[in-house]
């Protein structure tokens, strides 16, 4: 491809904004600004083995997790970026324990809000595996100018303007979707600019991949159990046995499987009887982007983007990826 033909995101941004007639330009800077923080995070993740920044920051986040320096980092940098734009009133992320709202000038009149977990994975950084950032938009429900609260950000999934995520792996790419598609823009470090690489990204409808946490299979429901024995049994029809693979990053994970087909697992366990993952920061966005590719998202009981949450690090159980995969999952779970 010819340098001359590359459209870079903020091309890309600028183009989308036709498709929103009445839109003021508000949504495109706030994706520009996501993107900038991406690119800041990515650089750092990049060096982190050179820069004596990687290791526990000697902190536990909300849920009691070790928090790593490039955690803290990443975090700050999303607080940075967001606020400066004025487009953001207020931002929850994984790693504060309440809302956050932004301290811009303009800050108090923005009609979007954020949710962000700024290091997904984390526990992967100190071994040089993928790790990404997650991030979800609503528009705001109190009035703009007056303070937001956390009913702003307690949005059901089926609320959500854009959701998107970055992965920091072999390249760097951002994935988004303001439900009109999803699209990839792989970071050319280069000319420091995501540039468009995986256009209007459609998952296939069956895939041969399974990825969950398989060692905890002991404590899982039975009919994940279930599930788990028939996708190792031979069958030439069915391409089965299924090939597992698990990198215990959810967005390396997700990223693999929405491009290749496959189901991402994440059960209740008798530890964690809602599962691990955060609602708001980690099943949400996922299952949009998932949703939005043509693939499923569930907690096997209810569709993931219908669920009103009711607190901010709530957890929920989860089934995500190729449909037909997770129908069959779900077969297994009545
Ligand atoms: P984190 O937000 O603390 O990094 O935890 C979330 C991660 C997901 O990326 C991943 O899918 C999951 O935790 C792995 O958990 P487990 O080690 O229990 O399989
Ligand atoms: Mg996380």
């Amino acid at each position: 491809m010819s340098d001359f033909n590359v459209v870079t995101l903020g091309q890309f941004i600028i183009d989308k904004q036709v498709e929103f007639p009445y839109a003021k330009g508000e949504l495109s800077r706030l994706l520009r600004d996501i993107g900038i923080a991406a690119k800041i995070i990515s650089r750092e993740v990049n060096k982190a083995g050179l820069t004596q920044i990687l290791g526990e920051h000697g902190s536990t986040n909300v849920q009691g997790e070790d928090v790593k320096k490039l955690d803290i980092i990443g975090n700050e940098m999303f607080i940075w970026a967001l606020s400066k734009g004025g487009e953001v009133c207020v931002m929850a992320s994984e790693e504060n324990d309440d809302i956050v709202p932004l301290e811009g000038t303009y800050s108090k009149n923005g009609k979007y809000v954020i949710c962000i977990d700024p290091l997904d994975g984390s526990s992967n950084i100190d071994v040089n595996v993928s790790i990404g950032t997650i991030f979800s938009i609503y528009h705001r429900v109190s009035e703009p100018g007056t303070d937001p609260t956390i009913n702003d950000v307690l949005q059901a999934g089926n609320k959500l303007v854009a959701a998107g995520y970055v992965v920091y792996g072999t390249s760097t790419m951002l994935v988004y979707s303001t439900g009109k598609g999803v699209n990839g823009f792989t970071l050319d470090p280069s000319i420091g600019e995501f540039c468009l690489s995986h256009p209007d990204i459609k998952t296939p409808a069956d895939g041969k991949i399974y990825s969950i946490n398989e060692g905890n299979a002991a404590e899982f429901p039975e009919g994940i159990k279930n599930y788990l024995n028939w996708v190792k049994e031979t069958d030439k029809a069915t391409s089965r046995p299924y090939s597992a693979r698990y990198i215990g990053s959810m967005i390396a994970d997700f990223h693999r499987n929405l491009l290749k087909g496959g189901v991402f697992i994440y059960p209740p366990t008798a530890k964690s009887p809602n599962g691990k993952l955060r609602l708001m920061f980690e099943c949400i966005p996922m299952s949009f982007i998932a949703e939005q590719a043509g693939g499923k998202s569930t907690t096997s009981k209810e569709r993931i983007l219908d669920i009103e949450p009711s607190e901010l690090h709530q957890r929920v159980p989860i089934i995500m990826g190729s449909p037909n995969m997770v129908d069959k999952v779900l077969e297994f779970m009545k």
